[in-house]
């Protein structure tokens, strides 16, 4: 291990380490102790030697002037960003005291964990940090902020998280890309893509946004935003009126088609029209196209179920190659995420066993800023990483408001002063992941990746896994979960039989390959044994009946939103759809402080479509404001029509410029959605004007 760092030039393996579902096998290029380029590793199966720009630019970031190198104490106010260096010594031992005193006054459940994926190692996650603060018994998170609306839909229809293998789009003939932006966010997978089109094949795009992918589809189907379990339902009933269903297939591998056959019988191309937006002929010829082309591959992307029913449109969509039989043709099928495949041993990881409190509160990481405003009894204190709530999380207003809070104790642990970071009473400076020695799975591909560290840590920067030891070790934890190391978590996680796919995959493969296939021979047989309640594909839930949602696919309108039925009456106050999802050059907010991925994203922008742009007046350019009644955010407008008139479109996680009003997400509401917890980022109305406010 201490070989590479100890090594000043050469290649050496890495992991990109976002979330990214494309999880790159990377060769880091050191001169003289440092990495000086990022390249894609040209022997792995998968991801080949092809990685996206903003890894290729990956040293910008490890090596950033504004890096935190070390602990900081506050001294200014709240979110003034002022800090002064304290020790390690002194940072842990004021955490640890004032966690004590927390306990004995309050209770433990008045500290949360704030945390995401910033970092996909299995150890900075779902490891040391699980184990300290179980052992604490502090509040938990529910982390609901990406797709947990979508899994669980796609749980209640399929069961197991998982569908099609990238190895199979050889064999696709139809890829329908829905709610997906792949070119900037699954870009191997559009690399497949393209090899089956110079072979025939055919990309359709359905999106409310003609985005990157949109450009470059054989067709591009426009719709309003949260209407897609309509679009799918009718194509539902032009499939069985047409006949192009596979009654064999449904009769062995489905429960429900019968009364699914009778209910989509309401959902005829003219309804489906009048709401989606798409004509009713270009319902129809999604239909028999979808029908008619074997093998179809649908890839379920996570923009339609950012949205009050985005559970329902996953569930609804993954229907649709149960009623073709698709999911028995290599290439055919579809898929949402692969994570289940890769699942490692959870309880021996984080040892939820250590937890004195098993029912302490569970707090919805989407409605952290009312949490921290008025939960009863309060959070006292809260603890991110690998997180940036006050640009990611929803109705970031409200959030900054808990985070001035004077009586909440908030540490910090991250590579940079974030946004967030300026509101901590103590920042801790984190390692980047070539500094770490972790594990990785993809979300996609079927490969299990080792990373060990390439280059000491900077500064006095310390892992997740190293800090939280050190943290358990001040506050008096003495059970040796505490003191395993990144080799022991690596084994532990790795050991669970429960988990067919992983047999085969240990610690000695990982260092002598890197890269370890999982065992995908179980994958034969799945449809023969879902984890339904019925062990068959579900179009009929009865367990979405006990929890209050319809059992059958069914679309279920915005809470906050409109469809083309209920398009917003005249004079309305908000009439705008507003949807904010990721742009090419940062990963969530992450690279958003990176002037050359700056530089490239150039400005927050708002594109608009010509006809919404005439009548307020506004011209390509102009700097606008867009409200509601959670807050504002200042843009540059951007008119052209790349989606239907009344929806708007802002793309990118910016951190607030220089204190202006550049975070998406002051508009956007901490509801959650019909499944999951999920968050609603897009089921969002606003209003735009220009700004006189240059
Ligand atoms: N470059 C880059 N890559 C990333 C990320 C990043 O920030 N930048 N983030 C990573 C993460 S954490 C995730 S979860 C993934 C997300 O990546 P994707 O799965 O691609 O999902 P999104 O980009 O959120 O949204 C995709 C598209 O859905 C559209 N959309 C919004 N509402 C609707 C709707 O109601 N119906 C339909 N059909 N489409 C709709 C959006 O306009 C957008 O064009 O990407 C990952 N990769
Ligand atoms: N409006 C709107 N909001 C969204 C979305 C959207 O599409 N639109 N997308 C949502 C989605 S899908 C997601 S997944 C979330 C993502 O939200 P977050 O997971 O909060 O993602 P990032 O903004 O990338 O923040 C990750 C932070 O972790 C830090 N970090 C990286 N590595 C480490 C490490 O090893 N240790 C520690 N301690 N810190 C580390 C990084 O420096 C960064 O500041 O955002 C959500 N928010
Ligand atoms: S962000 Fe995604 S595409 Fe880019 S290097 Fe990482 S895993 Fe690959
Ligand atoms: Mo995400």
């Amino acid at each position: 291990m201490t070989r590479m760092i100890h090594q000043d030039n050469g290649v050496f393996p890495a992991v990109c380490p976002l979330d990214c579902p494309d999880t790159c096998s990377l060769v880091l290029h050191k001169k003289d102790g440092v990495i000086t380029k990022v390249t894609g590793n040209p022997e792995h199966p998968i991801t080949g030697g092809a990685i996206c720009n903003k890894v290729r630019n990956m040293t910008e970031r490890v090596y950033h002037t504004e890096r935190v190198l070390y602990p900081l104490r506050r001294v200014g106010a709240k979110g003034e960003g002022k800090f002064e260096r304290i020790s390690w010594d002194e940072a842990v031992s004021e955490i640890a005291s004032k966690y004590k005193n927390l306990i004995a006054e309050y209770g433990s459940e008045s500290i949360l964990p704030y945390s995401f994926y910033g970092n996909m190692g299995i150890l900075s996650v779902d490891g040391m940090d699980r184990r300290f603060f179980h052992r604490l018994g502090s509040s938990q998170l529910q982390q609901g902020i990406c797709n947990s609306a979508g899994s669980t839909g796609w749980k209640y229809t399929m069961g197991f998280g998982g569908g099609v293998s990238p190895e199979e789009l050889v064999h696709t003939k139809l890829f329908i890309v829905w709610g997906g932006n792949i070119v900037s966010t699954n870009m191997h997978q559009l690399a497949l893509i393209e090899k089956g089109r110079k072979e025939g094949a055919k990309l359709v795009v359905i999106d409310v946004h003609r985005n990157r992918t949109g450009q470059r589809a054989d067709w591009f189907v426009p719709l309003y935003p949260g209407t897609d379990s309509a679009l799918a339902l009718g194509m539902m009933h032009v499939l069985f009126e047409r006949g192009l269903v596979n009654e064999q297939f449904m009769q062995e591998f489905t429960l429900g088609h019968e009364e699914l056959r009778e209910h989509v019988k309401m959902y005829t191309p003219e309804r489906v029209a009048s709401i989606t937006g798409v004509p009713a002929d270009d319902i129809v010829k999604l239909a028999l196209m979808y029908g008619e082309t074997s093998p179809a591959y649908i890839h379920i992307g996570n923009g339609l179920q950012h949205h009050d029913n985005g559970g329902m449109a996953v569930r609804t969509i993954c229907c649709l190659p149960a009623l073709t039989g698709q999911w028995l043709i290599p290439g055919g099928g579809a898929f949402k995420s692969n994570g289940a495949y890769g699942s490692m041993n959870g309880e021996a990881l984080e040892r939820p066993d250590l937890r004195p409190n098993p029912d302490a509160r569970t707090i919805s990481m989407n409605q952290i800023g009312e949490a921290l405003l008025s939960l009863d009894p309060p959070i006292r204190s809260l603890f991110v990483y690998c997180a940036n709530p006050a640009v990611v999380a929803p109705d970031t207003g409200k959030v900054e408001q808990g985070l001035l809070r004077e009586d909440l104790f908030t540490v910090v642990h991250d590579l940079f002063i974030t946004d967030t970071a300026k509101y901590a009473d103590i920042v801790l400076p984190a390692t980047s992941s070539f500094e770490n020695t972790d594990i990785y799975t993809s979300y996609w591909h079927h490969y299990v990746q080792l990373q060990e560290p390439v280059i000491p840590a900077r500064g006095e920067s310390k892992s997740n896994v190293e800090m939280f030891r050190l943290l358990a070790t001040a506050i008096g934890f003495e059970e040796n979960a505490f003191r395993d190391s990144e080799e022991d978590l690596i084994a532990q996680a790795l050991d669970y039989a429960d988990n067919p796919y992983l047999h085969g995959v240990t610690l000695d493969a990982l260092k002598e390959q890197r890269s370890v296939k999982l065992n995908m021979t179980p994958k034969a047989h799945f449809l023969k044994s879902l984890s339904t309640p019925s062990g068959k594909i579900e179009l009929f839930s009865s367990r979405m009946a006990e929890a209050g949602l319809p059992a059958l696919p069914t679309y279920i309108p915005l809470i906050e939103g409109y469809d083309g039925e209920q398009r917003p009456a005249k004079g309305a106050e908000y009439p705008l759809m507003f949807i904010s999802p990721p742009n090419h050059s940062f990963l969530n907010s992450t690279f958003g402080n990176v002037e050359k991925l700056q530089a490239l994203e150039k400005e927050p922008l708002l594109q608009i479509h010509p006809e919404d742009a005439k009548v307020r007046g506004i011209e390509n350019g102009d700097r606008i404001v867009v409200w509601n009644d959670r807050g504002r955010y200042l843009v540059n407008a951007s008119v052209m029509d790349k989606m239907l008139p009344g929806t708007v479109i802002s793309q990118g996680l910016w951190w607030g410029q220089g204190g202006r009003n550049t975070r998406a997400n002051m508009l956007t509401p901490d509801r959650l959605a019909d499944m999951g917890g999920g968050a609603v980022f897009f089921s969002t109305v606003v209003e735009v004007k220009r700004s006189e406010n240059k």
